[in-house]
């Protein structure tokens, strides 16, 4: 297994996030990569810091140049964390002010955008890049430990902690290649990956995550979203109730993956997110540490080439060993 590490990740470094009016310390840390990879490297496995930078034509397929463009100014211009003001209203998004621009690309007060934070999303999205091409060459089984994640950040949208669709941009490489299915197993709903290809038949999605009457993010991830036009029926949610348990979940993920199945993919793309934890301070669902190595086998039963994209986990101090457990059968 190939895995990558995108050592400048620490450019951008959230402190708070705003909620309900309320300044409240942000989970989305440096720390949790840098426990994934200590644990990793603890257990002897070679953790490689990315070397290769996704080409901009492949995130031009993913996000609007006009997305990318506003991101960039808005990264550019900070001097501390810029948070939204103001949104945009009535499916009016164009405007002078950059204030009103980035109102207009982001969807939550969650999620701060610094001085660093555009180049350390497009490293992010380069060690999903690094991990998808690495499945070219033969290698089974690859982990982008991405951060900032990407599986809430649509074509000209960013929220939940994410900027670039990490697994988006692996999803698209590896189209040109094969079929491809993406399966979402973060605690919440992958929506940007959804509406990134829901019109579109080439790419597979599906997801389990928090029921949205309950969870972030709230708007999508119901049972009746299946894609449209040419999209239709390649898109399925399973929506979980609070407190699921390693049974349920597991019924649940073997359900999923027959969807999967019978669209006979070439390559897989797992966007892996471990806030699904009993411990997740954001969460809500029960996963075990131990179950993450039967989910993980669960992927491997498949037997096609797979990236595994990092997605959200905010206990910094279990996700060294879920890590580590889910990846315990894979060499
Ligand atoms: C990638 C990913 O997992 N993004 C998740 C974004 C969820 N944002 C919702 C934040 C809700 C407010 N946080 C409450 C913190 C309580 N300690
Ligand atoms: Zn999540």
């Amino acid at each position: 297994m190939h895995i990558y590490y995108p050592a400048g990740h620490i450019k951008h470094c959230p402190v708070w996030e705003i909620e309900n009016g309320e300044a409240i310390p942000h989970e989305e840390i440096p720390e949790r990569v840098e426990h994934i990879k200590a644990s990793l490297v603890a257990v002897g496995r070679t953790v490689e810091d990315v070397a290769l930078t996704v080409p901009s034509s492949l995130l031009f397929h993913i996000h609007s140049p006009k997305y990318m463009c506003t991101l960039k100014n808005v990264a550019a211009s900070a001097s501390d964390a810029q948070i939204p003001s103001v949104f945009s209203y009535g499916g009016h998004t164009k405007a002078n002010h950059l204030r009103a621009q980035f109102g207009a690309i982001s969807f939550d007060t969650y999620t701060p955008v610094f001085k660093g934070t555009f180049a350390a999303a497009v490293e992010s999205a380069s060690c999903a890049y690094a991990g998808a091409r690495s499945l070219l060459r033969g290698t089974m089984y690859s982990y982008a430990i991405c951060r900032p994640p990407g599986h809430h950040a649509g074509s000209s949208y960013m929220g939940g902690y994410c900027y670039i669709n990490n697994a988006a941009v692996a999803a698209q490489y590896l189209t040109a290649h094969g079929r491809v299915a993406i399966i979402d197993v973060d605690f919440h709903h992958g929506n940007g990956t959804q509406d990134i290809f829901y019109g579109r038949s080439d790419v597979l999605f599906t997801s389990l995550h928090a029921d949205p009457s309950w969870k972030f993010p709230y708007f999508t991830g119901n049972i009746n979203e299946r894609g449209i036009g040419k999209g239709k029926g390649y898109t399925r949610n399973f929506p979980l109730q609070k407190g699921t348990d390693d049974r349920v979940y597991d019924a649940t993920l073997v359900r999923a993956l027959k969807y999967v199945a019978a669209f006979h993919p070439n390559y897989l793309v797992v966007s892996l997110g471990f806030d699904t934890h009993v411990d997740d301070p954001i969460g809500g669902f029960a996963l075990t540490t131990d179950y993450y190595q039967k989910m993980a086998k669960r992927f491997m039963d498949f037997g096609i080439p797979t990236v595994f994209v990092q997605e959200g986990g905010y206990n910094t101090s279990a996700l060294g060993k879920n890590v580590t457990s889910f990846f315990s059968h894979i060499s």
